[in-house]
């Protein structure tokens, strides 16, 4: 039996290319270091906590064993390029919710990276039906320089909010800037409204 694919509300939208941006055939890969370091797999640890009942510490193996989906998706960068139909697989951030159970007052996500890199983002893109932890990217574990070993990819925002290598999920009753909000760009950064910038 297939596993279930999503196809994002991304390619079905009729608006589907947001304003300002143009197609190109693959993503360019963009870091804030020059050189991301090698994780030990072994000791590499999913970690969930925050305003939540049910902290999680998950190690990869457990990660791969959680409920798992395809999801097709574009991919909108703020720099203007957008990308086409990514195949993505790994656990549906749905299911994160159900494990981990946020509180009401979970309103805002904060996104912790091997590397240092952080971002923040509303609870409620958080939950969309096509964002997920991504372990697997066109059927093939997802390569280093795009996130391996797990990557959040929220397709209904900007893709600086789709953090590579994360380790850790805080969910926070107050907002709070990652590392490009802290430099001037969008706390949502939603491609549709052209959110950019803070102001835009
Ligand atoms: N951990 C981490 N995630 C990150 C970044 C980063 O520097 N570090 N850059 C972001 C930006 S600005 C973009 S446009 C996308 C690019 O994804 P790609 O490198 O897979 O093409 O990753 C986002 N996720
Ligand atoms: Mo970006």
């Amino acid at each position: 039996m297939g596993k279930r694919r999503i196809v994002s509300p991304t390619v079905t939208r009729k608006d589907r290319l947001p304003p300002g941006q143009h197609w190109i055939q693959y993503p360019i890969v963009y870091d804030i270091v020059e050189r991301v370091p090698d994780v030990d797999i072994k000791k590499y640890r999913f970690k969930v906590w925050g305003e939540v009942e049910n902290p999680l510490e998950l190690t990869y193996e457990e990660v791969l064993r959680l409920p798992s989906v395809e999801v097709v998706a574009d991919f909108h960068c703020v720099t203007r390029w957008s990308v086409r139909e990514i195949l993505w697989e790994g656990v549906p951030t749905q299911e994160i919710i159900k494990l981990a159970k946020p509180k009401e007052d979970a309103k805002y996500v904060f996104v912790y990276c091997l590397e240092g890199y952080t971002t923040n983002l509303p609870y409620e893109f958080f939950a969309k039906e096509d964002s997920l932890l991504a372990y697997k990217m066109f059927g093939e574990p997802i390569p280093k320089e795009h996130g391996y070993p797990l990557r959040l990819v929220v397709p209904q925002l900007y893709a600086w909010k789709s953090a590579k290598y994360v380790w850790g999920i805080e969910f926070r009753k107050e907002d709070r800037p990652g590392y490009w909000e802290e430099r001037g760009y969008h706390m949502v950064g939603d491609p549709w409204k052209e959110q950019r910038f803070w102001g835009d």
